[in-house]
């Protein structure tokens, strides 16, 4: 528990992608992983505004309270993975 603790402070102030996307359907964001759509967002102010250019949703960090953008998928960055906590 620990470990996952400070593994979540160090991310405090960086960028993710959060494995959501709008590919193939422009504005109707939905997770990679289920293809469900989104329930909750987080989006900053006037985004997601990539429109076919960006497809891929970012956390950003602290600064701007962990808000959303949408980001072109080809851009270099981290990423979150959801683990079965069994
Ligand atoms: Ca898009």
């Amino acid at each position: 528990m620990i470990k996952t603790l400070n593994i979540a402070f160090d991310l405090v102030d960086f960028r993710y992608y959060i494995g959501a996307t709008d590919f193939g359907t422009e504005g109707y964001w939905y997770w990679v992983h289920s293809g469900q759509n989104l329930i909750f967002t987080n989006w900053k102010v006037n985004e997601p505004r990539g429109r076919f250019y960006e497809n891929c949703a970012w956390k950003l960090g602290i600064g701007v309270q962990y808000k959303w953008i949408d980001i072109s998928c080809a851009e270099p960055a981290a990423y979150l993975c959801e683990k079965d906590g069994k």
